[in-house]
């Protein structure tokens, strides 16, 4: 047996010369280099006692070691649990002892900071940043060879972590077949070969610029030009360098906002993929005003991968999000019953395929709720499917905010602001944000003389990452709740948009 995702992403690119990476500093990484760094990271891993099945926990700045890293547990068949610089110690802390991780891997910087949460969660603390760190000097003292350890397809690659709707977050069990069967879909669905250039200004922690993103170059041979993160004049001055482009919705408003980007700058483009978040209609028609390119919209999730895309030849249809994607069964069922839908008719989102993941992590209960017997994931995404086939999200049977691409789940702050004195209960909603797409603001019904807002800002602060905290706090007498007692979130939207 091989190691399914090594072989097809990593091992055809040994001793190979080809520019993988162009780096910030004009400098270039080849893929036979980058392929030799992965082995120097399974080695270093390894004598940190890490064995086939453990979890490696990474919370780094996105670099190409952070790569590498990947490459490197996936060789020596750990599972690679990557997690957002932003998230707070406490966050971490949760992700590390849920996962049961060996090794957590942090930024220099925060060494002391999340010394104790290693130390409580029973794993290895290592240091990974830019030209430093303690895995990074094992990873330079290490031979550039390790044996490639035999991983099948079913056998797991990766957590990513994913908020609930109720309780805590659900590390998301990601298979090398999940993973190489989408980025072999995705490669041939947007025709991406050895001579593409990818401009990558995603995070790597998500499913969009880990697994999108660079699986789908590795898969293909092609280069990324690897940005740390969003920099609009970054991004424009590499533009000319670049034959696509991968994106949230908040990087196309962004770019629209100044004028150097134009019909010239992106004249050697051929793609431009937006997901993770709606486009608006508007945005993708003032785009192709703009620079005659249609972005291709497609639609996916932490658990599934890619599900739906818009076709690269034929129409793209702006507030639409396409066609199910070759290998995807994709239905519209009935919310309460689960019975499959008449074509036109909204209902909730069901998938099924080699893309669905494997459930979630020490959550059978969990995992039982929203992946059926019969294989298909219920995505909490309502939709709905035209006569020409192209599928429509409508709206969310899920209580979720995103928010430039972040999931952001209210429960999540609610249980957080409902255990502060002078807070009697709480409610958080996403209201329209032109940047963000949506932001949240919390309402808050006061007991016992009230909250004092400085020190809930402060506890926001220490426990959640900075994109989860609400913009604004509004007092109410009671939360506007329906005959069964749920609250009315429609409502709350509606009110906080007058204010
Ligand atoms: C940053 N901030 C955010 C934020 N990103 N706040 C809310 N929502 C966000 N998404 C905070 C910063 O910490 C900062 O706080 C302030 O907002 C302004 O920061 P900024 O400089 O404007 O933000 P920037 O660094 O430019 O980041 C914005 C962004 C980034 C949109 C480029 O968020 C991003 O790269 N998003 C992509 C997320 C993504 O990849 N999602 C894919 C998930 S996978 P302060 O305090 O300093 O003012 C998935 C499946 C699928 O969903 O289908 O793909
Ligand atoms: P995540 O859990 O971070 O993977 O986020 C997945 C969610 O993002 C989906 O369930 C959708 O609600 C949303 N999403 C992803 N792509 C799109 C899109 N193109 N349009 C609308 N929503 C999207």
């Amino acid at each position: 047996m091989g190691n399914t995702l090594y072989d097809a992403l990593y091992a055809p690119h040994t001793g190979k010369r080809d520019t993988f990476l162009h780096l910030p500093d004009g400098s270039r990484l080849a893929y036979g280099d980058f392929v030799a760094r992965a082995a120097q990271f399974a080695r270093a891993l390894h004598d940190l006692g890490a064995r086939p099945g453990d979890r490696v926990a990474v919370q780094v700045a996105k670099l190409p070691d952070t790569l590498a890293l990947f490459a490197g547990c996936t060789q020596a068949g750990l599972i690679f649990v990557p997690l957002n610089p932003g998230y707070t110690p406490d966050e971490i802390g949760y992700f590390v002892g849920d996962a049961e991780a060996r090794i957590l891997v942090c930024d220099p910087d925060d060494e002391a900071a999340l010394g104790d949460v290693a130390t409580g969660a029973g794993a290895h603390l290592a240091t990974l940043g830019d030209g430093r760190g303690t895995i990074h000097e094992a990873a330079n003292a290490a031979p550039a060879e390790f044996p490639i350890v035999a991983r099948g397809p079913e056998d797991l690659a990766a957590f990513l972590y994913t908020s609930g709707t109720t309780g805590r977050s659900k590390g998301a069990m990601l298979s090398h077949r999940n993973l190489l069967s989408n980025a072999r879909t995705l490669v041939e669905a947007w025709r991406f070969d050895a001579d593409d250039v990818l401009l990558h200004a995603l995070p790597i922690f998500h499913t969009h610029g880990l697994f999108v993103g660079t699986n789908v170059m590795l898969l293909a041979g092609g280069a990324m030009i690897f940005q740390p993160g969003f920099d609009l004049d970054a991004l424009i001055e590499a533009m000319p360098r670049a034959t696509a482009m991968m994106g949230v919705p908040t990087f196309y408003t962004r770019l629209l906002s100044d004028e150097r980007f134009d019909r010239d700058l992106t004249a050697g483009m051929r793609l431009f993929v937006s997901g993770s978040a709606p486009l608006l209609a508007e945005t993708h028609r003032a785009f192709e005003e703009r620079t005659g390119h249609r972005i291709l919209e497609r639609y996916g999730m932490t658990e599934t991968n890619m599900n739906v895309s818009n076709p690269y030849d034929g129409e793209r249809r702006a507030g639409t999000v396409g066609f199910p994607l070759p290998g995807v069964t994709l239905e519209i069922r009935d919310p309460d019953t689960g019975a499959a839908l008449p074509q036109g008719e909204i209902g909730v989102i069901e998938v099924r395929g080699d893309n669905v993941f494997q459930g979630y992590w020490k959550m059978p209960e969990k995992t039982a709720e929203e992946l059926r017997d019969d294989g298909f994931f219920i995505t909490g995404d309502l939709g709905r499917i035209d006569a020409d086939g192209y599928v429509t999200i409508v709206g969310r049977a899920k209580d979720l905010i995103i928010s430039g691409g972040y999931n952001i789940y209210p429960k999540e702050i609610e249980a957080i602001l409902d255990e502060q004195p002078g807070i009697l209960e709480s409610a958080v909603v996403g209201v329209p944000d032109p940047d963000f797409g949506e932001a949240p603001v919390a309402f808050l019904v006061a007991c016992d003389g009230g909250p004092d807002l400085n020190a809930i800002r402060t506890e926001i602060s220490r426990t959640l990452a900075r994109y989860k905290h609400p913009r604004r706090y509004e007092l109410i007498a009671e939360l506007p709740r329906n005959t069964m007692g749920k609250v009315q979130k429609a409502a709350l939207r509606e009110l906080a948009a007058q204010y």
